[in-house]
């Protein structure tokens, strides 16, 4: 694929306040370029990473009991879902209403636009009667934008633990944004990963294969490619961390010399001191209580959490009030 060199975009205009910044940081959500989205995908297999096993048994054990309020009425609802990736675990639920005759509309949001063209050509093949409108962007834009039907009820969805890329703050204001979107009633399944051993958590985010540290490090690649970064990425170190109190695990990339960089599409040099941080990436675990305060504070009320035997994982389902 070629890349223009458009110093226009909001990933350049991102990527030079972060890197300009006292504190150098980039934003996760640039992970996900072609490349990017197989690692996550490749990532999503890795035994160490459990987040994503653990969903797909809850959503199998439990669809009938999520989806039960759309099931019975007959009603038309749109499904609204928030950075719809590959889909392979929302297939679950899709398969369900779809063998349940539901009518609804399906609306898979995602940053990246070629992981939603094949998530369409794939659900055409699997459920050629299903209707599907791809919505490309942050979620911050689709719901400005809004292209769902008005006057339906709703059924959001936010798995995957995507809302752990937030720091509570942001978490608060998304959430916020979501029940404003939505009507009295309406619903919201979505995935938190819990507290637990941080042993097993770190593990998750520093798997031996090194299929993560290549995610994080493909955030380099991409400025390499797509801003006419020469970043050596043989310089940087993949470094995840979990502290237990916040529950927030994060991930840097560590500069292991001093060294220059010029991203000419920015027409820029960028410094970095030795075991210099980038900061790239805020994985958030939560336990049962904080869950609930952030339900409370965003407008929702806690209807049913569905947890693997473990405890690792939940999908809680949220009713807006
Ligand atoms: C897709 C945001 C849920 O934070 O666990 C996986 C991304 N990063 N390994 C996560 C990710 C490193 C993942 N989310």
């Amino acid at each position: 694929m070629e890349y223009a060199i458009n110093t226009e975009t909001e990933f350049a205009r991102d990527v030079l306040e972060g890197l300009t910044a006292t504190n150098k940081h980039l934003s996760s959500k640039y992970f996900y370029d072609q490349r990017g989205d197989v690692l996550f995908q490749k990532i999503m297999k890795l035994p160490e990473y459990y987040l994503t096993q653990k969903e797909f048994s809850i959503l199998d054990q439990y669809k009938d009991a999520i989806l039960q309020p759309f099931l019975s009425s007959g009603q038309p609802f749109n499904l609204v879902e928030m950075g719809a990736g590959d889909g392979l675990k929302t297939k679950i639920l899709l398969r369900y209403l779809q063998d349940s005759g539901c009518n609804y509309t399906y609306y898979p949001i995602d940053i990246s636009g070629t992981v939603l063209e094949q998530l369409k050509c794939d659900l055409k093949q699997d459920f050629p009667s299903m209707c599907i409108t791809p919505i490309t962007g942050t979620y911050k834009r689709a719901l400005e934008e809004q292209k769902w039907e008005e006057g339906r009820r709703n059924l959001f969805l936010f798995l995957g633990a995507n809302i752990g890329n937030f720091d509570r703050e942001l978490a608060v204001n998304m959430l916020r944004r979501i029940s404003e979107a939505l009507n009295a009633g309406d619903y919201l399944l979505i995935g938190f990963d819990l507290k637990k051993d941080p042993e097993v958590i770190l593990q998750a985010y520093n798997d031996p294969k090194g299929v993560t540290r290549d995610f994080n490090l493909n955030i380099l690649s991409r400025i390499n490619k797509e801003l006419g970064g020469d970043f050596d990425l043989a310089k940087f170190k993949h470094w995840p961390m979990y502290d237990p109190l916040t529950g927030e695990c994060r991930s840097y990339l560590i500069s292991m010399e001093t060294q220059k960089v010029t991203i000419s599409g920015l027409d820029k040099e960028v410094y970095f001191e030795k075991a210099e941080p980038i900061h790239t990436e805020v994985s958030k675990k939560y336990n049962n209580y904080e869950l609930g305060q952030l339900a409370e504070e965003s407008g929702f009320v806690i209807t049913r959490d569905f947890e693997d035997k473990e405890h690792f994982f939940t999908d809680s389902l949220w009713q807006k009030q």
